[in-house]
């Protein structure tokens, strides 16, 4: 298996159509998808424009859809969440499909909708998703970040570490780390892989989120490391569905 980070979607070359892709957003949106679906909401669908999702959930049953989106880090206005894991508790999100948007994460998964295969990371679905790329026996996975409005984000490159420390752990023989940004990102994951919230709260997205209000239940949640089974996959262009 030979492993590449891309700390944003646009330092995916051009013409690599990635095999697989493992799309990150510790803070928050991946690990609002892998809770959601863990706790039972339909499918997740996600969008980078708001019109476009404003005409897909208006198509959509009204009692079976959920809107969820922030932009800044806070709820979008008209909205029934924002982006938080812990708010998308069973009672709200059960059969559910929720149409979301935010500002970098689902971006990032629209510029890799191509993939032959496409997943979510997030830390508390880290071992599952590390699983199911063996299980697969992925052979070219791209694990790509996203970052805040195109530039580097810590805590995705932690993440991307943490995948790849698991993978190595697991066959070393067959994981193969493939380009300098991803031996960065297990540096991160060796300087941290004690005390993920720590990671979370250096980065310069924790100090924004911090800033914006007591975010401590978010942190703790998106810090926690392989809490879930649940691996969210691309069933069709933009729709995550839980596996
Ligand atoms: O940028 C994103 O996609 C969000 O996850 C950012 S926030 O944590 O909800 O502010």
């Amino acid at each position: 298996m030979e492993l590449s980070y891309f700390h944003v979607a646009d330092d995916v070359p051009e013409d690599l159509v990635p095999e697989t892709a493992v799309v990150i957003d510790v803070l928050r949106a991946t690990t609002t998808i892998a809770w959601a679906l863990h706790n039972g909401a339909e499918a997740v669908e996600t969008f980078s424009d708001l019109h476009e999702l404003q005409k897909k959930s208006d198509a959509w049953n009204k009692t079976s859809r959920l809107l969820l989106g922030e932009r800044g880090g806070q709820r979008i206005k008209g909205f029934d969440l924002g982006n938080s894991p812990v708010m998308v508790q069973p009672e709200l999100v059960e059969g559910k499909r929720l149409f979301m948007s935010t500002t970098n994460g689902t971006r990032s998964l629209e510029a890799v909708r191509n993939a032959e295969n496409l997943y979510t990371l997030a830390l508390p679905n880290r071992k599952a998703v590390a699983e199911k790329l063996l299980a697969d026996q992925a052979t070219q996975v791209c694990i790509i970040g996203s970052g805040w409005e195109g530039s580097y984000s810590l805590e995705d490159s932690f993440a991307a570490g943490s995948l790849a420390a698991f993978l190595l752990e697991k066959s070393s023989n067959s994981v193969k780390v493939f380009n300098d940004e991803l031996h960065a990102a297990l540096a991160l994951w060796d300087r941290w892989k004690g005390d993920p919230e720590s990671c979370l709260r250096t980065a310069s997205h924790g100090k924004r989120l911090a800033a914006l209000g007591n975010h401590d239940a978010d942190f703790n949640c998106c810090a926690s490391l392989d809490q879930l089974s649940i691996v969210p996959y691309q069933s069709r262009p933009g729709v995550l569905s839980a596996s």
